[in-house]
C-alpha cells in the first residue's frame, strides 16, 4: 500500500436494502422465494425451496435473516455471505445454506440489474453458445420407456435420463405417474398428511437395470447421451457392480450411486468401474466434496445453487472442481424454482468446466407465478439477455396458491427396514 489512505478512494454510495420479503406459494408445488428491495427501487429474487421442509427455510429467513439485511449495502455480496455464514455460528446444513443461497442470488440479481446486464455477463460472460440439458424419460416397462424417450427427443432434448420400474417393486423413484392419456413428469413430493411409504429391493434392481440399458441402446443407438440416477440406494460394492455392468452401454453418468456422507466409500466404486460418477445434490458446502474432488472419485458436481449457498459459494466449489477436471452437472428438478434454475443457467453459461444441466420443466401454474426469460431449443438452454436473472415473480398470482404440506416418500426394504429413498 503506497501511503495513500482509503479516504482517497472515491466513495461509492452504499445502496441500502429497504425491504426483504419471504414469499411462500404452491402453484404446482411449494416454493419459497426471497424478494429483496433496495432504496433505489431495484428488486432481486432468490430461491430458498427445500423439498418437503420448505417452511423451515421460510422461518430461518423471516425470523433470523431478514432483520440482519435491512439497512445493509446490497452490493457487498461476499461480505454479506460471510456475515450470514459465520455469524450464524451453526454452519452448513440444508436449511442454513438454502437461506444463505436465497439472499446471495437475490443480491446478484440486484447487482446485475444495477449494472444493466444479464448475470452471466457479470460472472465473466459466456463460455459457450448454449447449455446442454438433459430431460427425464421413464417407464413402467420398455414400450412405455421408449415412448417417453421419443417424447423427450421430440421436445428437443439431446440427452436423456433413463428411470424405470423394477419387477416385484411397487413404486420406484423417477417413474412418472401415468393416468389414462395423461402423463405427469415425476414430482416426488406428495401432498399427503404423512409420507407415502415405498418398497425397495436392490438385488432385483441390479438384475433388471443392465437389460434396460441394453434395450435402450439397441433402440436408440450408441450416441445418445444416457444418464441414470441410482438415488442413493446401493452399498458401495453394489454400486461398483452396477457401474461395471453398465459400462457396455456407455453412460454419460451414474448418479448418487451410494450415499456419500462417507466420501471414502467412492474409492471402492472407483476401483471397479469407469462409468462416470455424479454426486452432490444433497450436499450443501464445498466441504462435503473435499475427498471426492481431491481424489478424483467423481466426475460431475451435482449441487444446486439453491442448496449450496448460492452463486458465491457454487462458483468457488466449481473452481475447486475445475482444478481436477471435474465438471458441473447442476441439479435442476421441479423442486428448484424458476429463480433457482435461472441462477444455475447464468453460472452454467459463464463457467469453463460446464458438463450438463438437468432440466425438468415446471408446470403451467408455476409459469403463471414465475415469468421466466430463459429459453430451451434444440437441446440447449439459455438464460436470456434480460438484466439480472431474468425472472419476475407475480405476487398476486403467488397469493392464489397458498402453501400445502407435502412430503417426500419413505423407503422400506421387504423386511420393513427403513432404506434410503
Ligand atoms: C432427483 C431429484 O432430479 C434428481 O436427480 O434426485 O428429483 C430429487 O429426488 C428431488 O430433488 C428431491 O426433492
Ligand atoms: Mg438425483
Amino acid at each position: 500500500m503506497s501511503g495513500r489512505t482509503l479516504s482517497h478512494r472515491p466513495e461509492r454510495r452504499p445502496v441500502k436494502i429497504v425491504a426483504a420479503e419471504v414469499i411462500v406459494t404452491s402453484p404446482n408445488r411449494n416454493f419459497v422465494t426471497l424478494k429483496i428491495t433496495t432504496e433505489d427501487g431495484i428488486t432481486g429474487l432468490g430461491d430458498g425451496t427445500l423439498n418437503g421442509r420448505e417452511l423451515s427455510v421460510a422461518s430461518y429467513l423471516t425470523d433470523h435473516v431478514v432483520p440482519l439485511l435491512l439497512g445493509r449495502d446490497a452490493h457487498r455480496i461476499e461480505d454479506t455471505w460471510q456475515y450470514l455464514y459465520r455469524s450464524a455460528y451453526w454452519r452448513r446444513g440444508p436449511v442454513t445454506m438454502a437461506a444463505i443461497a436465497a439472499v446471495d442470488v437475490a443480491l446478484w440479481d440486484i447487482k446485475a440489474k444495477a449494472a444493466g446486464m444479464p448475470l452471466y455477463q457479470l460472472l465473466g460472460g459466456a463460455s459457450r453458445n448454449g447449455i446442454m440439458a438433459y430431460g427425464h424419460a421413464s417407464g413402467r416397462d420398455l414400450p412405455e420407456l421408449f415412448d417417453s424417450v421419443r417424447k423427450h427427443l421430440a421436445l428437443g432434448f439431446r440427452s436423456i435420463r433413463i428411470q424405470t420400474s423394477v419387477p416385484g417393486i411397487d413404486a420406484v423413484y423417477g417413474v412418472a405417474a401415468q393416468t389414462e392419456g395423461e402423463r405427469y413428469d415425476y414430482e416426488p413430493a406428495q401432498r399427503t398428511p404423512l409420507p407415502v411409504e415405498e418398497d425397495w429391493d436392490t438385488r432385483a434392481y441390479l438384475r433388471h437395470l443392465p437389460g434396460v440399458f441394453e434395450a435402450v441402446r439397441n433402440e436408440f443407438g450408441p450416441e445418445l447421451p444416457l444418464l441414470h440416477d441410482g438415488h442413493h440406494r446401493m452399498t458401495p460394492i453394489q454400486a461398483a457392480r452396477l457401474g461395471r455392468d453398465l459400462e457396455p452401454y456407455d453412460l454419460f453418468w451414474l448418479e448418487d450411486c451410494t450415499p456419500a456422507e462417507n466420501q471414502e466409500a467412492l474409492r471402492l466404486v472407483r476401483q471397479h468401474t469407469t462409468t462416470p460418477l455424479a454426486i452432490g445434490e444433497v450436499f450443501n458446502t464445498v466441504w462435503d466434496y473435499q475427498t471426492l474432488i481431491r481424489e478424483q472419485l467423481i466426475d460431475y458436481v451435482r449441487s444446486a445453487v439453491t442448496h449450496t449457498g448460492g452463486i458465491t459459494a457454487m462458483r468457488k466449489l466449481l473452481d475447486f472442481a475445475a482444478q481436477y477436471q471435474i465438471k458441473s452437472g447442476i441439479h435442476g428438478p421441479t423442486d428448484i424454482s424458476p429463480v433457482g434454475m435461472a441462477a444455475a443457467l447464468h453460472l452454467d453459461l459463464a463457467i469453463h468446466n460446464f458438463g450438463i444441466q438437468e432440466y425438468m420443466q415446471h408446470g403451467p401454474l408455476t409459469d403463471e407465478v414465475f415469468r421466466q426469460s430463459f429459453t430451451f431449443a434444440d437441446g440447449y438452454l439459455h438464460p436470456g439477455e434480460q438484466p439480472g436473472l431474468g425472472v419476475e415473480l407475480d405476487e398476486q398470482a403467488a397469493a392464489r396458491f397458498p402453501y400445502v404440506a407435502a412430503y417426500l416418500p419413505v423407503n422400506r426394504l421387504k423386511d420393513g427396514t427403513v432404506h434410503d429413498w
